[in-house]
């Protein structure tokens, strides 16, 4: 896999946020397992036992165990997350599990979508992550349009970003397919 990893230059991120931030942003070609950083997000389903797309994945390259210590979670509520250990995922040392909303066109998906970078971004800061690589929330079974799920993603995040002046952390955000990167890019340019 092409694993192309382009920065969001600095000065953009400092002009959208009106502050120096510590913190990084990056658009990376390929998915969350290609990425080697501290936490990768999973885009779980309610119950937090596996299921397909990058759940699936995740679930099947950490081992059994991970799936052990979600039983133990109790499930995780529509925009929450929570967190476990990696298990056979060397590189990392947490998986954050967050539940996007299932797309319906409602007010209510965008809150839920923003919650789930924003809670995802809580946990990776409390614990002391540098690093943070998120798939997609939704945009893939969930079928939460693309170009509104970037949109959405990105000002969650500069929003954090704005409310978190202290943090130091390397945000990933991972494009399994060629079509995220083109809209992350156009989200980018509309926000500016
Ligand atoms: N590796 C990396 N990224 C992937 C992979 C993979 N193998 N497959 C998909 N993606 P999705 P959702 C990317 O459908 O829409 C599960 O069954 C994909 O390109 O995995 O939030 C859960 O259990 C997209 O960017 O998650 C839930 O039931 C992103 O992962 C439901 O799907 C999310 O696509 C959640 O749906």
């Amino acid at each position: 896999m092409d694993r192309h990893i382009e920065e969001i230059k600095k000065e953009k991120i400092n002009q959208l946020l009106k502050f120096e931030t510590l913190s990084k942003i990056f658009f990376v070609r390929g998915g969350v397992l290609d990425i080697e950083a501290d936490a990768i997000v999973n885009a779980a389903n309610n119950s937090l036992l596996g299921g397909g797309g990058v759940d699936g994945a995740i679930h099947r390259a950490a081992g059994s165990k991970l799936l052990e210590e979600c039983r133990r979670l109790h499930g995780c509520d529509t925009g929450d997350a929570k967190i476990t250990g990696a298990y056979n995922i060397k590189y990392a040392k947490h998986i954050i599990h967050t539940v996007g909303p299932i797309y319906s066109g409602a007010k209510k998906d965008e809150e839920n979508l923003s919650s789930c970078y924003e809670k995802s971004l809580d946990l990776a800061l409390k614990n002391k992550c540098k690093s943070i690589a998120f798939p997609g929330i939704s945009t893939g079974v969930y079928g939460y349009p693309l170009n509104e799920a970037t949109k959405v993603s990105l000002k969650a995040i500069f929003s954090w970003l704005k409310n978190h002046k202290e943090a130091e952390i390397n945000i990933y955000l991972c494009c399994f397919k060629d079509v995220e990167m083109e809209a992350y890019k156009n989200s980018l340019k509309s926000l500016s």
